[in-house]
């Protein structure tokens, strides 16, 4: 479906929700009311929802340790989130998953993974059944730029490669697995080019630029649907927040890189856009922004007065009797 103007204000929205989201998350982080670890996609935006707006019912996606964005894209409710990362049992997991193991099935999203690549195998699994029941459908893969390094991303190309699944490898090259950049873990500039190496093809698009994304995803995600077996899509983009929240110095990269990419941030540049269209005027723009954070505010205190899950959820989440 191409982009009309009700689901650019759509996609706006939800990016604002996952921007101010993370923020708070981060605050509460901060302040010991959560406990754990997380990994924010604040910059990331742009990618994970332009993306996950270009599915439709009956597709699925898998998601990594990195996914409170493409949770909010997929259509997950913000008070179950949060209800999730206070381990609350009206949380998306009864508040046995927490944050890397956020899942939402009646939006396709099959989960969350802590491991680095874990979703591979099981969004193959998934377009096995979709093509072995000849559904069009597809299952879009969400991977980052330090999980091609993983033998499981190898097998798992090739295995989509010679079956022709309709995975749609959507990675997020943000430049850095933990502190380790890019430059000094692979020797290809494009990681596209190593899902050419299985016989798939590969297309490039700038993550920070929502429109860009949603576009380009719509029509791989078109092809995918046809039959033409797996792509992988390598969405450049950038991680502003810490690796993860005990990430706080940062020493492996600069202040002036760091400024850079604030420079391009993705929910600036569809702002423009929208103004600049005409879609919406800067008062509806604050107006977004206001609805947004009470939305939040509310979930925060939904997932507060929540209980926390009783000794019984054991018998029907944990053990088989
Ligand atoms: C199999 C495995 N190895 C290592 C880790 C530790 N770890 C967690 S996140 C991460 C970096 C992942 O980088 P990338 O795939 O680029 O995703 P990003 O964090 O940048 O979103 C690593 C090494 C892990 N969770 N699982
Ligand atoms: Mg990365």
């Amino acid at each position: 479906m191409s982009l009309t103007n009700e689901k650019i204000t759509i996609m706006y929205n939800k990016m604002v929700t996952a921007r101010l989201l993370e923020e708070m998350l981060h605050e509460m982080f901060s302040e010991h009311m959560l406990h754990g670890t997380t990994h924010l996609g604040i910059g990331q935006e742009a990618s994970g929802i332009g993306a996950c707006m270009t599915l439709r019912d009956g597709d699925k996606a898998t998601l990594t340790h990195r996914n409170h964005v493409q949770c909010i894209g997929l259509g997950m409710n913000v008070k179950y989130l949060l209800a999730e990362m206070f381990g609350k049992e009206t949380g998306t997991n009864s508040g046995l998953g927490g944050s890397m193991h956020l899942m939402d099935l009646k939006n396709g999203n099959l989960g969350a993974n802590g491991i680095v690549g874990g979703g591979l195998g099981l969004a193959l699994g998934a377009a096995f059944k979709m093509h072995y029941h000849k559904e069009e459908n597809v299952v879009m893969c969400f991977l980052g730029d330090g999980a091609t390094n993983e033998g499981l991303f190898h097998e798992a190309l090739n295995l989509a490669s010679i079956k022709n699944l309709p995975v749609v490898f959507f990675v997020e090259n943000n430049h850095y697995a933990v502190s380790m950049n890019t430059s000094r873990s692979m020797k290809v500039t494009d990681i596209g080019q190593r899902a050419n190496a299985y016989g798939i093809r590969s297309i490039i698009l700038d993550g920070n630029d929502a429109i860009d994304v949603y576009n380009m995803t719509f029509s791989a995600v078109q092809y995918v649907r046809e039959g033409n077996g797996p792509i992988l899509i390598e969405s450049k983009t950038y991680r502003v927040a810490g690796h993860s929240k005990s990430d706080v110095k940062q020493l492996y990269r600069s202040q002036e890189e760091v400024d850079a990419w604030v420079a391009k941030d993705p929910i600036k540049r569809l702002e423009e856009y929208i103004l600049k269209n005409n879609i919406a005027n800067s008062e509806m723009l604050k107006e977004i922004n206001t609805r947004v954070m009470d939305e939040i505010r509310e979930a925060v205190l939904f997932a507060q007065n929540s209980l926390d899950p009783s000794a019984d959820i054991l018998n029907k989440h944990i053990y088989a009797k």
